[in-house]
């Protein structure tokens, strides 16, 4: 049985407000490549396909034509869709009659009337199964629902056949670095599941979930993430891959490779380590940077106070020339010598914008606030804003 396992599409994800659209499509086109020549039994995404829960029709389209192109590229791979906490587990599932019968099968929730539970094994004759259990509360878990998935998987695997399954969901004692926001209890808002959750009777458990591509420790080679395709933040500074499985038996231990996914517009943070010390060498590092290489960027800048007025307006200057995009500047405050937080003025108050203002807060605070935060908190304002106008 072969697998060619991925997660963490984030289709129609915006960088502070660059459309990825073709570094997804580039993704998806090298997809549909990778099938071709592999030609692999299995296709499997374990969730998070999309990055919001009502992606647009753009989107849509593109997921559901790297699919049609995927299908074209090797007629004969079971493809297996699971919805991560991003997506909408239910829209996931409308067109699930559709889909099967293209050997599609997108499963989004998880039923918890027993009857209903044979959507999550999939069987594919002569080659394998795949229990696939997408994202769910952990309180809307059934009890031991891998475990008993496996047990009928068991009942029905008379020829020793391979048994993968998939998951989205944080494990303990993963890597979560890029999850910058999280902790060993919790990335990502899920709370981390033992690895034994996933019970006994399965080769291979595909991750998703975790962007950082990795073996879980303890599990020998078992148990992986696949980590997404492509960077979805600046904080996700290592090598996006997918990997390909191989079990021949059911109890073998599986044979993985990963195939690095190539991103026209590589997330790139200026400088290579740390922070500049102050906006003059930030600049200087935009300067220096490359004119003929693509790349979206990120300036990070350690400053006393705030940026100068008009910070963003002259570093994109700079980069006016070059090929590269300059996305974001990520201004640290440099540590005071004294506790206290130098307070605003009501007509500064007035003035400063709000993500600013939360910035400020944080840096006072010395709470941690990223890239993935930021994103969140720009969206809720514009849902706000949204909101005003429509009153
Ligand atoms: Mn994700």
């Amino acid at each position: 049985m072969k697998i060619l396992h991925t997660s963490d599409w984030h289709l129609g994800h915006q960088l502070y407000g660059r459309d990825r659209q073709e570094e997804q499509q580039s993704m998806l086109d090298q997809m549909v490549s990778l099938a071709q020549e592999r030609q692999p039994d299995v296709f499997l995404i374990s969730g998070d396909v999309y990055h919001t829960s009502q992606p647009s029709a753009t989107v849509q389209t593109m997921f559901a034509s790297a699919i049609a192109a995927m299908r074209r590229a090797c007629p004969e791979m079971t493809i297996v869709v699971l919805a991560g906490n991003h997506d909408s587990g239910m829209r996931m599932e409308i067109f699930h009659e559709p889909w099967k019968m293209l050997n599609v099968h997108s499963v989004g929730f998880v039923e918890k009337d027993d009857s209903r539970q044979g959507k999550h094994i999939i069987e594919i004759p002569g080659v394998g199964f795949v229990v696939a259990v997408p994202y769910t509360y952990e309180r809307n878990m059934p009890d031991d629902l891998f475990q008993r998935l496996l047990d009928a998987v068991a009942q029905l695997n008379h020829d020793g056949l391979p048994v993968v399954v998939a998951a989205h969901t944080t494990v303990a004692g993963c890597d979560y670095r890029g999850h910058d926001n999280s902790s060993e209890l919790t990335v990502g808002g899920i709370d981390a599941l033992d690895a034994d959750v996933f019970g006994s009777g399965y080769d291979y458990v595909a991750l998703g979930h975790i962007h950082h591509a990795q073996f879980l420790h303890g599990t020998e080679h078992r148990m992986r993430y696949s980590g997404s395709p492509i960077a979805v933040s600046f904080d996700e500074a290592y090598d996006h891959t997918v990997t390909i499985v191989s079990i021949d038996r059911h109890g073998d231990v599986p044979l993985t490779e990963t195939i690095e996914i190539d991103n026209p517009w590589p997330l790139v943070t200026l400088p290579t380590s740390g922070s500049a010390p102050d906006w003059e060498s930030a600049l200087a590092s935009l300067r220096e940077y490359p004119a003929d290489l693509a790349a979206c960027l990120r300036l990070n800048v350690t400053i006393d106070g705030f940026l100068p007025a008009g910070a963003m307006e002259e570093a994109q200057q700079i980069v006016s020339d070059k090929k590269c995009q300059l996305l974001h500047i990520n201004a640290r405050r440099a540590e005071r010598k004294t506790t206290e937080a130098a307070a605003l003025s009501f007509q500064e108050l007035q003035q400063i914008k709000p993500l600013d203002l939360l910035k400020r807060f944080a840096s006072d605070t010395g709470t941690l606030f990223d890239d993935e935060m930021e994103a969140l908190f720009v969206e809720a304002l514009d849902e706000v804003n949204e909101n005003q106008r429509e009153q």
